[in-house]
C-alpha cells in the first residue's frame, strides 16, 4: 500500500479531480486469490488514503475493521452473500500505522461466515495490538471458545441484515450470548433502524454489554430529534449495557463527502448530514461510544471513502480532547484490553 501525504491528488485509477468525491474508488482491479470471482460492481478499498489532518490521541483504537482472506489461504465462506477483493492483515496494519492508530478491533465479516481463521491469524500476528469480534454458531465447542479467547477475541457479532446473512433463530443467538457471557465477552449487533422495534425485546434480554454497529443505521434524512432515532437514543438511555459505534458516515450519508476534500475543514466537513446523529451520541453517552474506519468497506458501489478523510470526520462528532480520548482510547481499551486499564 503506498501512502502519499497530499490530500489533493486523485487516487490511482480514479478520474482526475475526483479524489475523495463520489466515484473516487482507488484501484478498481484489486485481486482476489484462491480462484474466487469478485462480486461485480463492488468497489475495492481506497488505494492511497490521505494523511489525516486530525492528529489522533496517543493509543487510539480503530474499533471496527475487517480482514478479507487472502482467499487462497483463508477461503471465503460458501454461504457468503458477496465476494470481496483480498484485504490482508498486512494491508490493515499498514493502514493502522499510516492513519496513526495504535490498535485494531477486527470484526468478523460475513464473507467469512463462522470461519474465524483469517481473524485469528491477524490477531495473533499483531503482537497484541489487535483484538477480535468473532462469529460463532450454536454448536461451537467450549474448547474453541477458549482458543478464540486466547487469540484475542472478546465478542461475537449478530447480524440482522438480510442482504448479508441468512436468518438465525433468536433462541440460538440467546444461547450463544449466554455461553460467551462468562468469558467477559460482549455482543455486537448490526441492524437497520426500521428493524429496531422488532428487535428491541431480544436486545434488551441480552446478558452482556451490547455494542451497536454504525448507530443502528439511522436514515439521516429523518430528523435527529424524530421518533426513529429517538427510539435508538431511548435504547441507550434505558439500558446502560448498550454502547454504540459512531462509525460509517460514508455508508449512512446521503450528502457524501465534500466535492473538494482539499478544502475540508470546520466549514466544509465530510459527511455533514451524519454529524448531528453521531455527535448526539458522543455528547450524551461519552463513555459508551466507539469509532472505527470499517476498512476495507465492504459492499460499497458508488463511493469508496478515503480513510484519511474518515479520520478527519472525528473532531466534528467529538469536538473536545476529552471526548476524543474517550471515544478513541478509554472506551475501546475498557472493552477490549481491560487488563491494561486497571
Ligand atoms: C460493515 C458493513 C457491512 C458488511 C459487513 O460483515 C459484513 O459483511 O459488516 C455492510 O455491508 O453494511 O460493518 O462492514
Amino acid at each position: 500500500m503506498s501512502m502519499p501525504q497530499d490530500r489533493g491528488s486523485p487516487a490511482q485509477g480514479a478520474p482526475a479531480g475526483a479524489a475523495g468525491g463520489r466515484g473516487a474508488s482507488g484501484r478498481l482491479d484489486r485481486p482476489v486469490s484462491g480462484g474466487f470471482a469478485k462480486t461485480p460492481g463492488w468497489l475495492d478499498w481506497y488505494e492511497n488514503p490521505s494523511k489525516p489532518r486530525f492528529r489522533l490521541p496517543a493509543g487510539s483504537v480503530d474499533a471496527h475493521c475487517h480482514v478479507f482472506g487472502p482467499g487462497a489461504k483463508f477461503p471465503y465462506a460458501p454461504e457468503r452473500k458477496y465476494t470481496p477483493c483480498d484485504a490482508t492483515k498486512d494491508d490493515l496494519f499498514a493502514l493502522r500505522d499510516h492513519l496513526g492508530f495504535a490498535r485494531n478491533v477486527i470484526v468478523q465479516a460475513t464473507c467469512h461466515g463462522a470461519d474465524n481463521r483469517a481473524l485469528v491469524d491477524a490477531c495473533l500476528a499483531s503482537a497484541g495490538r489487535a483484538r477480535g469480534v468473532a462469529t460463532v454458531r450454536r454448536d461451537v465447542s467450549e474448547q474453541e471458545l477458549q482458543r478464540l479467547h486466547a487469540a484475542g477475541v472478546r465478542g461475537v457479532r449478530f447480524n440482522f441484515l438480510k442482504r448479508l446473512v441468512d436468518f438465525t433463530p433468536k433462541d440460538e443467538l440467546l444461547e450463544i450470548a449466554r455461553r460467551i457471557a462468562p468469558l467477559g465477552w460482549h455482543v455486537v449487533v448490526y441492524f437497520e433502524a426500521q428493524d429496531l422495534p422488532e428487535l428491541w425485546d431480544f436486545f434488551t434480554a441480552l446478558p452482556t454489554v451490547v455494542v451497536v454497529d454504525h448507530m443502528g443505521r439511522p436514515d439521516v434524512r429523518k430528523p435527529v430529534d424524530g421518533p426513529e432515532f429517538g427510539l435508538f437514543l431511548r435504547l441507550l438511555r434505558e439500558h446502560p449495557n448498550v454502547w454504540s459505534k459512531v462509525s460509517c458516515p460514508e455508508r449512512l450519508s446521503v450528502a457524501g463527502p465534500p466535492a473538494l476534500p482539499g478544502r475540508c475543514g470546520p466549514d466544509n466537513p465530510p459527511y455533514a448530514d451524519v454529524i448531528p446523529f453521531a455527535r448526539r451520541l458522543v455528547e450524551e453517552f461519552p463513555d459508551r461510544v466507539l469509532w472505527g474506519t470499517d476498512w476495507p468497506h465492504p459492499n460499497l458501489k458508488d463511493h469508496m471513502p478515503d480513510d484519511g478523510l474518515l479520520v478527519d470526520f472525528i473532531p466534528h462528532i467529538a469536538p473536545t480532547a476529552e471526548l476524543q480520548r474517550g471515544l478513541l482510547v478509554h472506551n475501546p481499551m475498557r472493552l477490549y484490553w481491560p487488563e491494561e486499564t486497571k
